[in-house]
């Protein structure tokens, strides 16, 4: 059974499972309903969400946006992501989800890659100058024709427009089918080269409604949005998308923090929440001074990266409420530990496929499966995972197996009820507070700066970030290593912040295995050895940064 019949099947065809339509259909069902709330208490009904996002959809059309157009969201958990996401789907566009703490060289190769129409900025975020960076694509990528930015910032340029101020009449609805590609996510990546993922309208529609049922979604329910609304998990596992098609509330908050996110918690009484690892250690942590009354919670979902099972236990303890596991990929397969499975099953695995016709194959290195119970590499083929990525057919030859089974780099294993319990993975990448660092691509950023020879970077287990990500560097004869330049010179240079090294080392000659490549596991002995050694070796700038709200998961400021 090819994906496409498989989707139909699970959704008969049926125009409501076309992107654009649902968020009419939502607010034709709960109008008055709230949809929306921002950490300012400011609130958006359906009724009134839908009405913002049919103007700008309108100004869009006028401006010349057409249906299948790319447009790129840029933008952080504010009602302008919602009014973006919401409009372009409503014309037909298809939305690429960046994150907004990516910086120039990844919007940049994305850009080469995707050539979008449009590309939708906020105006100020913490430090930095997203128009700047909107100006410089556009005079580097010909297909970006419109750039719109939300925010009340002055803006002197003519080739900028204001969210606000972009309206239009009723424009026409696309011609679309559920096969056809409705929005492309970011993969985590692996290699130099970033890739897109198109999900279609069918897939990602069964994506969140089946999770939003798994789930236990429900029309009085209130999600605090807190990692980043374009990210796979809080956009539709089941999310802000799941959240909507239950009538339910979405709280957002620009803010990660404890300090600002629990009173929010308290003030719209939460009652769902999805966060990484590192996060969920923090707002542990948090809680010792923190005492919003978080009565409200009925459900933490954690996904991402590893969830240690001593953090599980505490977060049942400390936050009083029930825990959810969610082994995801943008690629498609989700993970749950169901509401009612026993407390051992949901702090000790990540769960079991959403789809009954999810197809997950656990392999040895020659793709033989692994006898039961043992560890290997997870393959999965099914209704809402992708075949390929968009225009990556080197990737795709060696991402997917030749029967459409995606390569997901994971190591699992099954436990004896069907759960899968994540071991570790094989493929090169770093899970720095659930953002995934491609280890070439921080290695090909590093070679090019002045000074070095070659360089290799490792993920280190880290307390704080799950995994920090250190390069060594080799440098060329007669030149030393500076590491606080480097630093700099990476973020200089457009590297994504969270990409940048938390630490730098030095070495002279690298450890070889006896196939005679480099043995990135014994740099992550020296590494660690290192660090402990020497204080300054991973000196305080790096916890000082690591702690830091703005370098978080996902980061948002
Ligand atoms: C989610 O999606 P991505 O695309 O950012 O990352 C996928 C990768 C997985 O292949 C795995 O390596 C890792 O992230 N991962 C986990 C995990 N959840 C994801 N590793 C261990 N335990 C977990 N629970 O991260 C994502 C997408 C949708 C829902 C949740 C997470």
């Amino acid at each position: 059974m090819t994906a496409d019949m498989s989707v139909s099947r699970l959704n008969q065809y049926n125009k409501s499972l076309l992107l654009g339509r649902c968020l009419s259909q939502w607010a034709q069902t709960y109008g008055e309903r709230i949809a929306l709330v921002n950490e300012s208490g400011e609130c958006l009904t359906y009724a009134q969400l839908q009405e913002r996002v049919e103007r700008l959809a309108g100004g869009l059309y006028m401006a010349g946006l057409r249906a299948g157009d790319h447009a790129m969201v840029h933008m952080p958990n504010t009602f302008g992501f919602f009014y973006s996401f919401f409009a372009l789907l409503r014309v037909g566009a298809i939305p690429i989800m960046a994150m907004p703490n990516q910086r120039e060289q990844d919007i940049d190769a994305l850009m080469a890659i995707a050539q979008p129409t449009a590309y939708f900025i906020p105006d100020d975020v913490g430090k930095y100058d997203y128009l700047a960076l909107a100006q410089r694509m556009q005079s580097k990528h010909e297909s970006l024709r419109l750039v719109v930015m939300d925010g009340d910032a002055k803006c002197e340029t003519r080739d900028v427009q204001l969210l606000e101020a972009l309206q239009g009449p009723t424009c026409p609805w696309p011609e679309q089918d559920e096969r056809d590609t409705a929005v492309l996510l970011l993969s985590g990546g692996t290699t130099g080269t970033p890739k897109l993922i198109p999900r279609t309208h069918g897939d990602y529609f069964y994506n969140f409604t089946a999770s939003a049922k798994l789930c236990g979604f429900e029309r009085d329910m209130v999600f605090l949005a807190v990692l980043p609304a374009g990210h796979n998990f809080t956009l539709a596992s089941p999310g802000v998308l799941g959240t909507f098609q239950c009538g339910g509330t979405v709280v957002t908050s620009i803010s990660v923090s404890c300090d600002e996110a629990m009173p929010l918690i308290e003030q719209h009484r939460v009652t769902h929440v999805a966060l990484v690892p590192p996060l969920a250690k923090l707002w542990v942590e948090g809680r010792e001074w923190e005492d919003s009354d978080l009565s409200s919670l009925k459900l933490i979902q954690v996904g991402g990266a590893r969830l240690e099972t001593g953090l599980a236990r505490q977060l049942v303890d400390v936050m009083g409420c029930q825990l959810q596991q969610v082994f995801g990929m943008a690629e498609g397969l989700l993970c749950y530990t169901r509401l009612d499975d026993p407390l051992e099953t949901i702090i000790h695995t990540q769960g079991c496929p959403l789809s009954p016709e999810d197809e997950v194959r656990i392999v040895d290195e020659d793709d033989q499966d692994v006898p039961k119970g043992q560890v290997g590499q997870l393959l999965t083929r099914g209704p809402y995972t992708i075949r390929g990525y968009f225009q990556a057919s080197a990737q795709n030859a060696s991402s997917f197996t030749e029967d459409g089974f995606y390569r997901s780099g994971d190591l699992v294993r099954r436990d004896a009820n069907g759960n899968l319990i994540v071991e570790g993975r094989i493929k090169e990448q770093i899970n720095r507070c659930g953002e995934k660092i491609s280890a070439a691509e921080v290695e090909e950023a590093i070679s090019l700066l002045h000074g070095v020879h070659a360089a290799t970077a490792v993920g280190i287990p880290d307390e704080l970030l799950g995994e920090r990500i250190c390069v060594f560097i080799k440098p060329k004869s007669g030149q030393t290593i500076d590491p606080p330049r480097i630093k700099i010179a990476l973020r200089e240079g457009g590297l994504s912040d969270y990409k940048v090294p938390d630490q730098i080392e030095t070495i002279s000659e690298w450890p070889l295995t006896a196939a005679k490549k480099i043995d990135k596991r014994r740099l992550v002995a020296i590494a660690t050895q290192r660090a402990s050694a020497s204080p300054q070796a991973k000196p305080l700038g790096y916890l000082q940064e690591a702690m830091a709200t703005d370098t978080l998961p996902f980061e948002l400021r």
